[in-house]
Parts: C-alpha cells; structure tokens; sequence
C-alpha cells in the first residue's frame, strides 16, 4: 500500500490526453495510463500513516490556479512519456513547497531530488520520433487529493482518501 498526494483532471482533460497518448502509442508502443487514472504526483510517501499526512495537507493555503499543459517529453532513463507545463506555476509551487515542508514535519522522508510537474501518459514506451502536438486542454487545479495505491498483478489500483479543496 502506498500514499501519495496528488492533482487529478477533469474528466474531459483526461479523456483528451488520453486519446493523445493513444495516438503517441501508435509510433513508440507501451502501457498507457487509463483515463482515470490519469494524475500529476505532487508527493510520493510511501508506505507511511495516512492521519499524519492528512495532518501535513490541512495545514496548506494554496489558491486555485490553471495548470498549463504545453509540453510533451520522453524520459530515456525511466521509458516514460510524460506532458506538463512549460515552468512550474507559481500557485503550485507555493502548494507544493508548503505540503512537503508540512510532511516533513509530520516525520515523513521526501525525495531529495527537486520536484519535477509531470503527468505520465506512457510507460515502457520506445523513443518517439516527433511527439504529436498537444491538444487545447483546460486543467483547473481547485483541490489535491490524498491518494492510496494498491498494487497487484493486474496493476494499480487509486482510492482517494481525502480531498482538499484549495481556498484562496
Ligand atoms: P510516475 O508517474 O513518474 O511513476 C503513484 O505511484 C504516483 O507516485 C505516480 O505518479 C508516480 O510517478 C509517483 N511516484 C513518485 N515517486 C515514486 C516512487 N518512488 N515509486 C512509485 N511511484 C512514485
């Protein structure tokens, strides 16, 4: 079992990158994500206590704000392509540095690596030649969700645990 933190589309936005990443799969093969599942990760706990991280994420301000998806990517070391925005937006940024230094408190052990906005649409996917271009997609981040992942042979399954709606 595992928990993270997360952003979750619409499901119009997801359906639409969806329909992207199966058209990207055509050229570079792989597993895509299904459309529900499609998310943008802004913590990865583990393995950890769900009260605690519930703690951590009250404690968080953040305002509504857009999230621009302008850019398709393919990771070589990890086999992933992956769309996000161009440069961090400053609202997430705000989000994102208030929720890890409040997991922090609350014990848990980040990754040391700076946090990099990514959506992963494929998995073990070859390189592509070009990248399809992305279509007009609206992504309005109004809540984050704490997330617990359940793994099994037949993939991952996503439960929300809570959401937290973003006020400002
Ligand atoms: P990924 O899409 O780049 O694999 C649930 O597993 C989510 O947490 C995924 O979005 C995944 O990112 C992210 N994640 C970050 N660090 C992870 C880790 N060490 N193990 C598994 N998932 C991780």
């Amino acid at each position: 079992m595992r928990l993270f933190f997360a952003l979750w589309p619409p499901a119009k936005t997801a359906h639409a990158l969806a329909q992207w990443t199966h058209e990207v799969s055509r050229d570079t093969g792989g597993a895509p994500t299904a459309s529900d599942k499609i998310h943008l990760t802004l913590a990865f706990l583990g393995d950890g206590d769900a009260a605690k991280a519930q703690t951590a994420a009250s404690r968080v301000t953040g305002k509504r704000h857009e999230l621009p998806i302008e850019r398709g990517h393919y990771w070589k070391h990890n086999k992933i392509v992956w769309v996000g925005p161009q440069a961090m937006p400053r609202p997430l940024a705000a989000i994102v540095n208030q929720l890890h230094a409040g997991l922090k408190e609350e014990g848990f052990i980040l990754e040391d690596r700076p946090f990099a906005a990514h959506v992963t649409l494929l998995r073990k996917a070859r390189p592509p030649g070009a990248l399809p271009p992305l279509p007009a997609l609206d992504w309005p981040v109004d809540e984050f969700v704490l997330v617990r992942s359940r793994t099994s042979p037949k993939g991952a399954t996503y439960e929300w645990v809570e959401r937290f709606p973003l006020t400002g």
